[in-house]
């Protein structure tokens, strides 16, 4: 349910700690930008999160970069949506401490996401990467966001957001942080590895072959697709025949989102297809799609000035609304400001 006392914002954001995929693209940028206009957007490159995990310091700035490049290339336009660094807005720090001391450790040990990304190593890992579901709170509630877009895998952490935003304000006896929505719709929310149709299709999976990226060429693209996994069976006649078989099911939805249909109506335009045939009408269409937002990548990549100009502005703009809200935060808690 929506927090209707708050105003309609949205804030969501993307790690620069690899290569924007199909995923990230119809799963969040995708949806982003179509969001604009009808309501006040935020976006962000959350590039704290993306340390969580080793990042060569030397590439961090350019990913940053790039993913900013995506979000503008997509059709994010600045003067309709703050885009900005997370890194470049403290308060997002500031408050994510404060949000630290609010979570509890037996509802950071639930978080599925940490389980599938410290596996077996959980003794190794960065307390960052433990700890990213309150600093993804600090992010939202900073702007008392009242909606926020995400694939499927962040659902947990924006239903963490509201648990921390409801401890918050009843410890505090307050109502100072709205209660989130996770807006999750569509085809897409769950894009899957090309190569097991049981993982999710991640920037920093094992092998290139498992993702599209946003930059791949035609050439590559079609390539993906066609070694893709697939069962033996043709598709079929109805979307139920889709039920267990991951694979199948993956290709037709990301057929689905790229074209803004249905599962039904791909299902219908190619009933019992065989994939000889299904796979070309795929990789072509990705490429029509996706063709025009990387080569306004690659423009926009030729001039990084440009890039850190627009993020300075966006940045400027997040603090404007964050400060306040910060400020008023430690005035709940108690933290002397004197100055
Ligand atoms: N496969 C996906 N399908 C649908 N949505 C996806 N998203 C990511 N992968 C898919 C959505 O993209 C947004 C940004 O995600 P992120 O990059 O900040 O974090 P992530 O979900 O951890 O993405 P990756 O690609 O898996 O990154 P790595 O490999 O570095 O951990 C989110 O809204 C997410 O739901």
């Amino acid at each position: 349910m929506t927090d209707t006392t708050f105003t309609p914002r949205v804030f969501s954001g993307i790690k620069p700690s690899g290569g924007l995929t199909l995923g990230n693209y119809l799963g969040a940028i995708k949806r982003f930008v179509g969001m604009q206009g009808q309501m006040e957007t935020i976006y962000c490159v959350v590039d704290m999160h993306a340390i969580t995990v080793w990042q060569d310091p030397k590439e961090l700035a350019n990913m940053t970069r790039e993913v900013a490049a995506g979000y503008l290339a997509a059709g994010l336009d600045p003067s309709q949506s703050i885009l900005f660094n997370q890194s470049q807005v403290a308060a997002h720090a500031e408050l994510g401490w404060i949000f630290n001391c609010v979570a509890r450790v037996g509802w950071m040990n639930r978080m599925t996401q940490f389980k599938d990304k410290a596996g077996s190593n959980a003794e190794k890992v960065s307390l960052g990467l433990y700890a990213y579901p309150s600093l993804m709170a600090a992010d939202i509630l900073l702007y008392h966001a009242t909606h926020v877009p995400v694939g499927e895998d962040q659902k947990q952490h924006v239903e963490l957001t509201r648990d921390i935003a409801a401890k918050f304000n009843h410890d505090y006896k307050t109502d100072f942080f709205p209660m989130t929505t996770p807006v999750i719709e569509g085809p897409a929310m769950r894009i899957m590895n090309l190569r097991d149709g049981t993982k999710k299709m991640s920037k920093s999976g094992e092998s290139d072959m498992e993702r599209i990226n946003m930059t791949d060429d035609a050439d590559k693209i079609a390539k993906k697709f066609k070694k893709a996994k697939t069962d033996p069976e043709p598709l079929p006649e109805t979307v139920e025949g889709l039920a267990d078989r991951p694979e199948a099911r993956n290709l037709v939805e990301i057929y689905a989102a790229l074209d803004d249909t249905t599962p039904e109506a791909v299902i219908a335009q190619y009933p019992g297809a065989g994939w000889g045939t299904f796979k070309p009408a795929l990789a072509d269409l990705a490429v029509a799609k996706l063709a025009p937002i990387s080569e306004e990548m690659a423009r926009l990549m030729d001039d990084p000035a440009e890039i850190d100009r627009i993020l300075a502005v966006g940045s400027d703009k997040a603090r404007a609304i964050a400060e306040p809200i910060l400020k008023k935060t430690y005035d709940i808690v108690g933290l002397l400001r004197s100055s």
